[in-house]
């Protein structure tokens, strides 16, 4: 059985999305943020305490695009992972990295920032500077997006999961309505698909 550590809204959301479009059996074992770095089960998974950690087997992955391309590369073939003969193949695995480099990755200091800075530093400069640059660089997600439903063509792709999250880590820290129209529109059409409500599912109720 695949154990997903950690559960929506945090990236843990990529690996069940991935799950659940591959149709792949799993299990979600949410963790406890206050309380993660002593959670040795988590911790064999993601060294580091950030969520996602997976574990199959006996093998423990950490880094939520690294763990879409195992998925793909071990349970595949699947449509959602072209092969490196497809022309779709290199617009798939740029934008399935630059949808945590360029774009999550520089959100964790905003979001640190909102979260646990003193009061008078919530709005600082790196942390507005780092929603300045996924604005800028989102033009980027944008192109491809104007001619065609998904990044790298016609075809929804792992690329879609990662990017996918990027735009919704922008509208959880409500700066979307800055970002193209394109992109308000590719955030609707990802989350009519049925993997993707059935991820959200999986996010524990509130108490
Ligand atoms: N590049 C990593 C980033 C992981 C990450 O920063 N996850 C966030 C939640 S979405 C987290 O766990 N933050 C708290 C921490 O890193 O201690 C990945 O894609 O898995």
């Amino acid at each position: 059985m695949i154990t997903v550590y950690g559960t929506p809204p945090t990236r843990s959301m990529r690996v069940i999305w991935m799950l659940e479009e591959m149709g792949l059996p799993y299990e979600v074992k949410p963790v406890a943020f206050e309380t993660r770095l002593q959670n040795r089960e988590f911790l064999e998974a993601s060294p580091t305490g950030s969520y996602p950690g997976l574990r199959d087997g006996d093998i423990r992955l950490m880094e939520s695009c690294a763990i879409l391309e195992y998925l793909g590369a071990k349970y595949g073939p699947t449509p959602i992972v072209p092969k490196p003969t497809n022309p779709e193949y290199p617009a798939h695995i740029s934008y399935l990295h630059f949808g945590e480099a360029s774009l999550s990755a520089p959100l964790n200091v905003t979001i640190a920032t909102r979260f646990f800075a003193p009061d008078d530093q919530k709005q600082n400069w790196g942390a507005q500077h780092a929603i300045e640059m996924f604005i800028r660089k989102s033009a980027a997600l944008a192109a491809p997006l104007r001619k065609s439903p998904y990044v790298a063509g016609n075809t929804f792709t792992a690329a879609d999961i990662s990017c996918g999250f990027a735009v919704d880590l922008a509208r959880f820290l409500g700066f979307d309505d800055r970002l193209d129209a394109t992109l308000k529109d590719y955030a609707a059409r990802l989350a009519q698909r049925p993997a993707y409500q059935k991820m959200l599912a999986t996010r524990p109720a509130p108490h």
